[in-house]
């Protein structure tokens, strides 16, 4: 045994995604896994493996697995409530709260949950968290189930975060009921610095037109370590704060794509080693309102960004007039 003078360089954490067309319980075979997640009602409900999270949107086609792989062996378990994984500097974690109609109480209670849960951790950073609950835009104005969602998603927190603390996240809703509030989140030993597209406004300072609280996040995050992707937060026809094109899903889509390459072009001034396009390295989730649309807009992606591995998904953005979304991770 040879005894160091000073502590081995500690490696940067490496986070890979990847959309596999792999048998679950290969995907968890994997030590170095650190978390997979089914698409749609194909997809296993659930499995003993903490690693595993159903996201029950219905998919268009067969979705592949979407692998999480860590540089290292990865551990994982559960803790009452929350399912969860650690290993090279991440940490996977999980969480179901009922919704039984009052999504602001059942945001409150696993935002409240996720905080304690991260105080208490040695991964104390959220980096990218994701939120899917149902009838996203159910209720009129501020009784909007999304304005409450932000009401209660702030109360839970307890604290007004700085912008340097803010993850990217997504909130996206079920079409069918499920009863749920499903929370899922990557946090890290390391903070990342939180991105904002000069395209949009702040989230954060969306006026009061759009609700009593603004939600808080991100439009992205990179990481600390140069080994792992740009983290993109769900990105709408959003331009200032003002929903774009009206009808026009086409529209709606090419604005979703100008957003994305404007938050990798930001990326891009602080790590310029990250592709300048989206690419065979990029992985984007695709959630469509209308489930007539699915296969419009998997050919729209098919024409417009042929080579990106993608999901294509039937979720509400959390604005009725919003009819598509792209999240997912870059270089
Ligand atoms: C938007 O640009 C679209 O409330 O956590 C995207 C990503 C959106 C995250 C959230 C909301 C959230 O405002 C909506």
């Amino acid at each position: 045994m040879s005894l160091l003078p000073f502590a081995p360089p500690a490696r940067a954490a490496a986070l890979r995604v990847a959309y596999a067309d792999a048998p679950l319980a290969e995907a968890l075979a994997d030590p170095r896994l650190l978390a997979a997640f089914g698409f749609g009602a194909d997809a296993p409900a659930a499995h003993a493996d903490p690693r595993y999270l159903r996201v029950a949107l219905p998919a268009f086609g067969r979705a592949p697995l979407e692998c999480w792989r860590v540089d290292g062996e990865v551990a994982h378990g559960r803790d009452g409530d929350i399912a969860w994984s650690a290993g090279d500097g991440l940490q996977f974690g999980a969480l179901e709260i009922a919704d039984d109609g009052d999504i602001e109480t059942a945001a409150d209670i696993g935002y409240a949950r996720l905080q304690r849960w991260l105080a208490e951790s040695d991964h104390p950073h959220p980096l990218r968290i994701w939120n899917y609950l149902d009838a996203i835009t159910e209720g009129e104005d501020d009784a909007e189930r999304y304005r409450r969602f932000c009401v209660g998603r702030a109360r839970g927190i307890g604290r007004e975060l700085a912008p340097g603390e803010l993850p990217a996240a997504t909130a996206i809703g079920h079409p069918a009921r499920t009863g749920r509030f499903q929370l899922y989140w990557l946090s890290a030993r390391s903070a990342g610095t939180p991105l904002e597209n000069p395209r949009q406004v702040q989230a954060w300072r969306y006026p009061r037109q759009y609700g009593p609280q603004p939600p808080g996040f991100a439009r992205a995050l990179l990481p600390a370590s140069g080994a792992m992707p740009l983290l993109l937060s769900g990105t709408a026809a959003v331009v200032g704060h003002a929903s774009q094109h009206g009808d026009s899903l086409e529209a709606q889509l090419d604005e979703v794509l100008a957003n994305l390459g404007s938050l990798i072009e930001t990326a891009r001034a602080q790590r310029p080693g990250l592709p300048a396009q989206p690419g065979a390295a990029s992985q984007l989730k695709v959630y469509v309102r209308d489930a007539g649309a699915l296969a419009r807009v998997d050919a729209l992606m098919q024409a417009r960004l042929p080579g990106v591995p993608r999901i294509v998904l039937h979720g509400h953005v959390c604005r009725r007039e919003l009819l598509v979304e792209i999240d997912g991770t870059h270089g």
